[in-house]
């Protein structure tokens, strides 16, 4: 199937919510559904399903979209492992295997035609795992899948499309995460979640958001 059509689907059953998303999934992603909750985290390769499972865990009413590289996922398969250990159930692990590492010239990836991400989910303890190659077969599980309690894997085989640009300055903005950071404070004190929260959120270590600090949220909301 191709990504774009791939993830034209998805964007229509998550139209709203949180999407951590890398290369070129991410270039397409922005693309279809430009948003501020699309968090953007390429650089750190391999790292999305690690800092989805954060989001996930910080974030339990919200669901999780990762849309992971065959590529980077194998620079992190332990990642499968935490998370399946921490059983997230708002966590939608999709890899998009294109068998190559495209952004950085199609070079092609170890394996790739032995390669079964859903069988290594399903190993790893991923309680749901599917594997597609067929757009319409996509299409018709989709609202089913997303329905499942997490961690659910997704693994579609897919082939360029169109491609959207690559706009790297995008990728790696500080606008764009300080964006992503006011969506989701934004999120969580629209759907009254924040306030069942103890401690203030931090950032690496400086709290950002004390749930007492009225001021800050009143900013926050305007
Ligand atoms: C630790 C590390 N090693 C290598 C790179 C260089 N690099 C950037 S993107 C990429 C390929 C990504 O492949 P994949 O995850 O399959 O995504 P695709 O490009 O196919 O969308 C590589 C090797 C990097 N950013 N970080």
């Amino acid at each position: 199937m191709k990504r774009d059509q791939a993830l034209e689907v998805l964007a229509q059953r998550h139209p709203d919510g949180i999407v951590v998303a890398v290369y070129q999934s991410a270039f397409d992603w922005i693309g279809i559904r430009p948003h501020d909750l699309n968090y953007l985290c390429t650089g750190a390769m391999g790292q999305a399903s690690s800092h989805g499972l954060g989001l996930a865990l910080g974030a339990p009413h919200e669901k999780i979209v990762v849309l992971d590289g065959d590529g980077s996922l194998l620079m992190n398969l332990g990642s499968l492992v935490t998370i399946a250990a921490q059983k997230p159930r708002n966590f939608y692990h999709f890899v998009c295997q294109n068998s190559t590492y495209e952004v950085n010239g199609n070079f092609p990836i170890p394996g790739a035609d032995r390669l079964r991400f859903d069988n290594m989910a399903r190993a790893a303890g991923y309680p749901h795992a599917f594997s597609f190659r067929d757009l319409n077969q996509f299409e018709a599980k989709i609202d089913q899948i997303l329905r499942l309690a997490g961690p659910v894997f997704i693994n579609l085989h897919v082939e360029p499309g169109v491609s959207y640009p690559r706009i790297y300055e995008k990728l790696h903005s500080a606008k764009a995460r300080s964006a992503f950071r006011r969506a989701l404070y934004r999120r969580m004190i629209r759907k009254e979640w924040l306030w069942q929260m103890q401690q203030p959120i931090k950032f690496y270590s400086r709290p950002i958001l004390d749930v007492s600090d009225k001021k800050l949220i009143h900013a926050v909301k305007s």
